[in-house]
């Protein structure tokens, strides 16, 4: 039985999910005195440290925690909750940590690296552990913007480094404490291993004398870039919720939405064929009440038992009052959505809304979509989608938008372009560029760029360098490259053209036109970090 400390910061369902799958029962923390009694505990680290630990506080949990910690009682901390032994944060100036460790977590500060770290990258063992037994340098998924560096752990808690621009502290152990800050929860048959293992180890005390993956053998880790498969999903005119996939955004067929298979079982294909992550966009979530679209919220859970990657949703991310007048925050949508195995949400119209609010006023209300999710959940789970259209001019001065000079001319010639925003799937054109969007979105606080084109989308024709380009530039955040996928040699390109951190696809994915293997293998034999 292993004891789960959900305190409703976030996904704690992919964890809760990999435990059983690794045949074990779980039960979550009621009360303080659980912390204490139980045989194995998880700390799950979901949201940012200042709602984790003010949680934490406000449920009583933060004292039996530290006694726990200083009894021999095995404790597991993912991801913040590594984070949270230490005594603060940067991200929560002010919040007082566990203080199990000395010292600050600190922002990563290279300036060339997009923050957050959202991906793949591996680990170098620092001792020999159990925990890594099976491990042969498989990467993990990590996604975080604040770490500890090796300056601030003590050497006999060291047990992982990673590399992301600069070295920095991706697993600790002492005693009965371990903490990692990537998630072994989400990062595929590699994590579930490192993840049974410890179960094991800490279940069988003979296990703990197998020495684990040779140690001090330090080779640079790499973050890989990621390939991840997009399901539009919606109900078609049976009713029948179903995965589709339009062409610039029409999804009908001689009037009939096209049905490319079910969100389940297409998402479960998908990662056992190796996607790195996989996107759920509810295409018609600016018509329905996301609160009543429990089939969209039943997706997730079941796509979360058996797919053990990162897991997005976007449609519907806005606040609403239904019809009995209940008024939900965009926050109580996305809770929603993570409380089902969420991992990151994806905002569109409401972002552009958003967005050109802040441009007129300047000012950050902290009441936005963007900015109340962010907030509590961390910067890393909110996910700008961009469904941007070409708009042709002759020169820069045409428009008040932010122009670039394109290699492929408009209709008449015209040889400068922006790029519109649109809301509503595409359905209305807004006064609002994509770097306007992208730049104002990481402004308040947004952790991701997912930029599709409409221009490009269903064409298999590769995808938009110069849009991608231009955004990539006017941002620090992530960037997923999206729409136009005909071919494995389009990923080649698109991680060769610019610095996109991802590129995701849907139709080549659904009609097995391509298989991602087959992406991957051409990623590799051209000297793209993969996973
Ligand atoms: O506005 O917050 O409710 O979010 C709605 C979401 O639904 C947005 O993320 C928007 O992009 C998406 N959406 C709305 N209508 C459509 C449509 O297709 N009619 N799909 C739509 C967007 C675009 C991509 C697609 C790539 C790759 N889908 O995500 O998967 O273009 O396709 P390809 O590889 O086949 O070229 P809100």
């Amino acid at each position: 039985m292993i004891t789960l400390l959900d305190y409703g910061a976030g996904n704690v369902r992919s964890v809760r999910n990999a435990i059983r799958k690794l045949g074990y029962s779980v039960q979550d923390v009621q009360n303080p005195a659980d912390i204490l009694n139980a045989e194995r505990l998880i700390f799950p680290g979901v949201g940012s440290y200042g709602s984790v630990m003010n949680r934490l506080r406000r449920d009583g949990f933060v004292e039996p925690l530290i006694e726990r910690i200083h009894s021999d009682k095995p404790v597991l901390g993912i991801c913040v909750a590594l984070q949270a032994l230490f005594e603060g944060s940067e991200e929560s100036p002010g919040v007082a940590g566990l203080s199990i460790l000395k010292g600050q977590v600190r922002r990563f500060t290279e300036s060339s690296l997009s923050v957050p770290q959202i991906g793949w990258n591996g680990v170098n063992l620092h001792k020999p552990s159990p925990l890594f037994s099976g491990y042969n340098g498989e990467k993990l998924y990590f996604v975080h913007s604040y770490r500890a560096t090796l300056e601030e752990v003590d050497k006999e808690w060291l047990l992982t480094t990673t590399n992301y621009g600069e070295e920095f502290v991706s697993g600790v152990q002492k005693g009965n404490i371990t903490a990692f800050q990537f998630h072994p929860e989400k990062s595929g048959a590699a994590g579930l291993n490192i993840l049974g293992n410890y179960l094991q180890a800490t279940n069988d005390e003979s296990v703990t004398v197998i020495t684990g993956r040779e140690s001090g053998t330090h080779r640079e880790t790499r973050m890989a870039k990621r390939v991840i498969a997009c399901l539009d999903v919606r109900s078609n005119d049976n009713g029948d919720l179903v995965v589709t996939k339009g062409d610039q955004y029409d999804v009908r067929d001689r009037g009939e939405v096209r049905n490319l298979g079910k969100p389940v079982e297409l998402a479960r294909r998908y990662y056992e064929e190796g996607a790195d992550e996989i996107t759920f966009l509810n295409i018609t979530g600016f018509r329905d009440f996301p609160m009543e679209d429990q089939p969209m919220l039943e997706v997730l859970q079941r796509t979360s038992e058996n797919v053990f990657v990162p897991l997005t949703i976007g449609g519907g991310i806005r606040e609403f009052t239904d019809s009995n007048g209940r008024e939900y925050t965009s926050l109580d949508v996305a809770s929603e959505y993570f409380r089902s195995g969420a991992d990151k949400i994806s905002i569109g119209s409401d972002a552009c809304y958003t967005a050109e609010e802040y441009m007129k006023t300047g000012k950050k209300t902290g009441k936005s979509s963007i900015e109340q999710i962010s907030f509590v959940y961390g910067a890393q789970a909110v996910v700008i989608s961009v469904d941007p259209r070409r708009v042709y001019v002759n020169k820069p001065e045409d428009t008040d938008h932010n122009t670039i000079k394109t290699a492929f001319p408009g209709p008449d010639g015209e040889e400068y372009c922006w790029y519109q925003c649109t809301v509503k799937g595409g359905r209305e054109g807004r006064d609002l560029d994509a770097v306007q969007l992208a730049a104002s979105c990481e402004a308040l606080g947004a952790g991701e760029i997912l930029l599709n084109c409409i221009d490009k989308d269903g064409t298999n024709s590769g995808f938009d360098f110069e849009l991608i380009n231009h955004v990539k530039s006017a941002v620090t955040i992530p960037v997923i490259a999206s729409s136009g996928a005909g071919s494995a040699a389009h990923f080649v390109d698109v991680f060769k053209e610019t610095n996109a951190e991802a590129a995701l696809a849907a139709g080549i994915f659904h009609r097995k036109e391509v298989p991602i293997s087959e992406v991957k293998t051409a990623l590799r034999e051209s000297g793209v970090e993969i996973r």
